[in-house]
């Protein structure tokens, strides 16, 4: 199988199977593994920020923060294909109990203004509006980049209106590496970020949280809450201090993605819209094949090749370390006599 469904799927390399046999560890509940502390200092260092947590999912990472930076009954800002609504189990309800609301157009140009536009100020009727979510890269966006540009005027704007910003970064360092940035041109503008280490960069767990040393004491205690206290984890973050190594391979990942999408496009029946394309993640619009997005996946994978539904007639693949230039061809060669 040349398993394009998500950049989730990257085996460890060798050298992380290596640092987590050799890795020193320490129960972490009680700050004393010191592999985790040296993963959360180096994230934090990375990111710019005060301090840094280790947790075990990216979407705990973004529940902690939604935890973290409001109180019950609060509104959330984002945009409606974010990942934290679309694809996190409908958790800010269940665990910070915030109503979200949804502002179409805050993770594209103009995003300030929308997000202006949608703040609706203080009234007895209304929730407390406290927080703005934004997502860079943007998963259903297609992998598309926020500029820093852009995200400066959010947070300037949202710090105006008195609200937090948090970054859903979990492709954070893929925005970086495709646009030549620093990646703390990006984290700078942000009160909190999160980022995986489970995606491109390859862990087998893994995410971060980042900010303020504040921010970062009462996120270990949300951590801690939700069950994501853990004991001997050096293990892990050993992982994970190997894959933050692993972060200028991504453009290899990238140059894969663009040519994918290229030859995908010239294939009767598909479409992408090349834009988009900036990052790992390519976006096909199937509906001039007749089939849907279910149907597609399905013959794909019986041939060897797989992708995800990302609506009913969008699918989605991602390249990464485990797939070559080469199974990138084949891909193509596949999919390609499968519409013929
Ligand atoms: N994304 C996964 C699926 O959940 C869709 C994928 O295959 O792309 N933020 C963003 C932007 C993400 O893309 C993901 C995972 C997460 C958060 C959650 O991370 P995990 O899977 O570690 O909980």
């Amino acid at each position: 199988m040349i398993d394009l469904r998500s950049d989730t799927v990257t085996q460890p390399t060798p050298e992380m199977r290596r640092a987590m046999a050799e890795a020193e560890v320490g129960d972490d509940v009680y700050g004393e593994d010191p592999t985790v502390n040296k993963l959360e200092s180096e994230a934090a260092r990375l990111l710019g920020k005060e301090a840094g947590l280790f947790l075990p999912s990216g979407t705990m990472g973004n529940q902690v923060a939604l935890l973290t930076h409001t109180n019950r009954g609060d509104e959330v800002l984002l945009d409606p294909e974010a990942h934290i609504i679309y694809y996190e189990v409908g958790s800010p309800a269940m665990f910070a109990g915030v109503q979200l609301r949804t502002v179409p157009g805050l993770l594209g140009e103009g995003a300030a203004d929308a997000l202006r536009n949608a703040f609706r100020g203080k009234d007895l009727h209304y929730p407390e509006c406290t927080l703005v979510c934004l997502e860079n890269t943007f998963n259903r966006g297609g992998g598309t980049i926020m500029v820093p540009e852009e995200m400066e005027k959010v947070y300037d704007t949202a710090h105006e209106l008195g609200l937090k910003v948090h970054l859903d970064g979990a492709r954070i360092f893929n925005a970086a590496v495709a646009s030549g940035r620093d990646v703390r041109d990006f984290s700078r503008y942000c009160d909190s970020i999160m980022f995986s280490l489970s995606k491109g960069l390859s862990a087998p767990v893994g995410s971060m949280l980042a900010g303020s040393s504040e921010f970062i004491r009462k996120a270990r205690k949300y951590r801690k809450a939700l069950g994501g206290g853990m004991r001997q984890v050096g293990f892990l973050a050993a992982a994970g201090l190997e894959a933050l190594k692993l972060v200028d391979r991504l453009e290899e990942d990238h140059k894969n993605a663009r040519y994918l999408a290229e030859s995908l496009n010239e294939l009767p029946g598909l479409s992408v819209d090349l834009k988009k394309v900036q990052t790992n993640i390519v976006i096909v619009d199937i509906t001039g094949t007749g089939k849907n997005s279910a149907e597609f996946v399905r013959e794909a994978a019986s041939r060897g090749v797989g992708c995800t539904g990302f609506g009913p007639h969008l699918v989605r693949f991602v390249a990464h370390k485990d797939v070559s230039r080469a199974d990138i061809e084949n891909v193509v060669k596949i999919v390609g006599n499968m519409l013929s």
